[in-house]
């Protein structure tokens, strides 16, 4: 197994760990991807994590990743409710995608219910706090092996 692996992280995730630990845990995102970037090369991948607050960041990323990434993991955030852009791009994107929320959304304001993501990931870790990354880290692996 080889390859790359894109952790892409959407609006104010780089503030995990900084404020509302009861909602997102006490991990900062730093952690989170250092402890992922061990798992990935333990099973033989490479981890690129990438954080943005804008939306027009994370499509060109997610275009990047066409050409240089395996399988993608995405928190997209506040623009999971919103964003039919980060949507179109990942469905122009070949590989697995696992979207993940560390807040169990169904359980949050009506408007957090529903993901555009969803529709285009492969599977959907909601509510398992920060160790939900790495589950889809290996979820992902599964899918690519
Ligand atoms: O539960 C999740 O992972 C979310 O994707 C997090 C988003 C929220 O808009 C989604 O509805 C669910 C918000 C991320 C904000 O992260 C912060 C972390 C620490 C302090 C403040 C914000």
């Amino acid at each position: 197994m080889t390859g790359k692996i894109y952790l892409l992280n959407g609006p104010n995730l780089n503030l995990l760990g900084q404020r509302q630990p009861e909602l997102y845990g006490a991990d900062t995102l730093e952690e989170i991807a250092a402890r992922l970037a061990v798992q990935a090369q333990a099973a033989g991948f490479a981890l690129r994590a990438l954080q943005s607050n804008h939306e027009g960041q994370l499509v060109d990323w997610i275009q990047e990743a066409r050409q240089d990434a395996r399988g993608i993991i995405i928190n997209p955030a506040a623009y999971s409710h919103t964003s039919i852009a980060i949507l179109d791009a990942l469905y122009a994107f070949d590989g697995p995608v696992i979207e993940v929320h560390i807040s169990d959304i169904h359980a949050r304001e009506a408007f957090r219910h529903h993901s555009y993501v969803s529709a285009r990931a492969d599977e959907v870790i909601i509510g398992q706090g920060t160790r939900g990354y790495a589950m889809a880290l290996e979820k992902l692996v599964a899918r690519l092996a």
